[in-house]
C-alpha cells in the first residue's frame, strides 16, 4: 500500500469562510451553498438556518471567491398553497446550474409528505420564477447538467429506498419539469459510502467526462452518520455510465468545523466552481454550521 504524497484536495487556511455570527439575521447555521460564477464575480446560495430552526436561502457574492458579502434580504420563495403545503417541515440544498442562458436551482422541499425535488429559475438572483415540484417522494439531491445531451435535459439526483439506503440515479426531460427514464447509476459500497450516496455538485464536463462530487454516508456505532465527500467521472454522451469512481473520499470530516456542530461529522457540497487555470473550488458546510472552501487541480480529481 502506498501512501499519497499529498491530498488531492486541499482545506481553504481561512476556513471557514461564512459563519452564522455573519449572518444578518439571527443564524444557527449556513452552509451548503450553490455555487457559480455570476458575471465576474462568485456568486453562492447558502443554506441558513434560523434560530428558529427555520430554513432559508440567502446570496452572498465575492470578487476572490473566499470573502464573501452577503446580500440585506433572503431569496423570495413562491407563497402559494401548494408551495406552503409540500415545504412546511423546510426546504433546503440549493443547487444551481447555469443552463441556456438562465440560472435554474434545484432544492429539496421537505414536509410530511416526504423530500421532493423543487425547481425555479433566475437570470439576476433577485427576481425568480417557480416552476414546480419536479419529482414525488421521497428524492432529493438533484443536480442539473448544464447542457443537453443528446437532445434531452439530464440531472442525478437520489431516491431514497427502504431503511434510509439511497443511490444515485439519472433521469431525462424534454422541457425540465417532465422526467423519466430513469435509471440508477452508481450504487453504495465500500466502508464510507455504504449507507447512501448522493450528486453533490452539478455535473462540472472535462475533456474526459462529466466529473460529478457526490457525498457518501456511512454509519458509525450503530447511530452517527458521518458524510464525506468522493468523486467519479461519467461518460460525456451516455452519462449514465459511470467511467471511474475513488475507492477513497476525497474528504472527510476531520477539522473541528467540520466535526462540530448542528450534526457534528459532516462535510456536504452542494457547488463546485471549475476556473480557467483548471482549479477547482469546492464549497461544502462544515457540521450543518458553517460554510468552507477546497481546492484541487482538475487533472488530479479525474
Ligand atoms: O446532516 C447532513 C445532511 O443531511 C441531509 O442530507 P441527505 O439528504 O443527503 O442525507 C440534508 O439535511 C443535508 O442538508 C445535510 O447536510
Amino acid at each position: 500500500m502506498v501512501k499519497a504524497r499529498r491530498a488531492v484536495v486541499q482545506r481553504y487556511h481561512g476556513n471557514p469562510i461564512l459563519t452564522p455570527d455573519e449572518m444578518p439575521i439571527l443564524a444557527s447555521g449556513v452552509y451548503n451553498a450553490g455555487a457559480t460564477k455570476f458575471g465576474n464575480q462568485y456568486l453562492l446560495m447558502l443554506r441558513v438556518e434560523t434560530i428558529e430552526i427555520k430554513n432559508v436561502f440567502w446570496v452572498a457574492t465575492s470578487d476572490d471567491g473566499y470573502r464573501f458579502t452577503l446580500w440585506d434580504e433572503p431569496v423570495p420563495m413562491p407563497d402559494t398553497a401548494e408551495f406552503q403545503e409540500y415545504t412546511s417541515g423546510m426546504y433546503y440544498d440549493p443547487r444551481i446550474t447555469p443552463l441556456e442562458g438562465h440560472y435554474y436551482i434545484t432544492f429539496a422541499a421537505h414536509s410530511d409528505h416526504g423530500a421532493r425535488v423543487a425547481l425555479m429559475r433566475t437570470d439576476d438572483f433577485k427576481r425568480y420564477e417557480w416552476l414546480g415540484f419536479i419529482s414525488e417522494p421521497d428524492n432529493r439531491n438533484a443536480v442539473l447538467f448544464p447542457e443537453k445531451i443528446d437532445g434531452c435535459y439530464v440531472r442525478l439526483d437520489r431516491p431514497l429506498q427502504q431503511g434510509d439506503r439511497g443511490d444515485i440515479w439519472i433521469s431525462y426531460s424534454p422541457d425540465l419539469i417532465h422526467w423519466g427514464n430513469s435509471r440508477c447509476v452508481a450504487r453504495t459500497e465500500g466502508g464510507w459510502g455504504w449507507k447512501k450516496i448522493g450528486p453533490g455538485a452539478p455535473p462540472i464536463k472535462t475533456d474526459q467526462g462529466w466529473l460529478e462530487i457526490f457525498h457518501a454516508v456511512h454509519v458509525m456505532a450503530g447511530y452517527q452518520y458521518v458524510y464525506h465527500l468522493g468523486v467519479m467521472l461519467l461518460d460525456l454522451s451516455d452519462p449514465s455510465r459511470v467511467i471511474a469512481r475513488t475507492s477513497a473520499p476525497i474528504l472527510s470530516p476531520r477539522e473541528p468545523y467540520e466535526r462540530v456542530g448542528l450534526t457534528p461529522n459532516v462535510v456536504f457540497t452542494c457547488g463546485a466552481i471549475l476556473e480557467e487555470d483548471r482549479e477547482v473550488k469546492i464549497y461544502y458546510g462544515g457540521a450543518d454550521t458553517v460554510l468552507c472552501v477546497a481546492t484541487a487541480r482538475l487533472e488530479d480529481l479525474i
